[in-house]
């Protein structure tokens, strides 16, 4: 089993019900096992700033599936979720991103792992730094990512990561 590091958010419709209900999916494959889960928070919208409020949040995985299969599956999850992206940065219903790999480099057609832009986005290493706060990227660990990054108007919304069990 490999560990992997998920990021999820949206900010159409209910959010908070989609990544839950994708959390749920990918932790009943058999391939997939939910481990940890952080807190949900509010983020202000990055990229395209007119747009509403995003909830994100992130999970830690251990699973048996290589990166791009993990990639489908992660894929079929947002599209059984009828997954709404009207254009590039702007709103959508849910995202499920990989962030991490087993702390290895990867890169395929689909993917490059770690995530590109994992350490300038605050909206992932915030809610990242709730479980994983000693993984290392880039050299430095998601604790001191997430300590140097401006994470104004980020919020959490629950206070514990048990928000996804239904
Ligand atoms: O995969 C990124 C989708 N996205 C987000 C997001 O998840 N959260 C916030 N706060 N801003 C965003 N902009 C984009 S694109």
């Amino acid at each position: 089993m490999i560990r992997a590091y998920l990021g999820l958010g949206g900010n159409i419709g209910d959010p908070a019900a989609a990544m839950g209900a994708a959390l749920r999916a990918l932790h009943a494959e058999e391939e997939v096992a939910v481990q940890a889960v952080s807190r949900l928070y509010s983020t202000p919208p990055w990229g395209k700033t007119d747009q509403p409020p995003f909830l994100n949040a992130c999970a830690a995985i251990d699973t048996r599936l290589s990166p791009d299969d993990l990639l489908d599956l992660c894929l079929a999850v947002e599209r059984s979720l009828k997954r709404e992206r009207r254009e590039r940065w702007g709103p959508r219903t849910i995202d499920i991103d990989i962030l991490d790999f087993g702390g290895a480099p990867y890169r395929s057609d689909k993917l490059t792992l770690p995530h590109p832009r994992l350490t300038e986005r605050a909206f992932v290493l915030v809610p990242l730094a709730d479980i994983a706060a000693a993984l290392p990227v880039e050299g430095r660990t998601i604790a001191a990512w997430a300590a140097e990054v401006d994470a104004a108007g980020i919020e959490p919304v629950t206070s514990d990561g048990d928000w996804w069990r239904a």
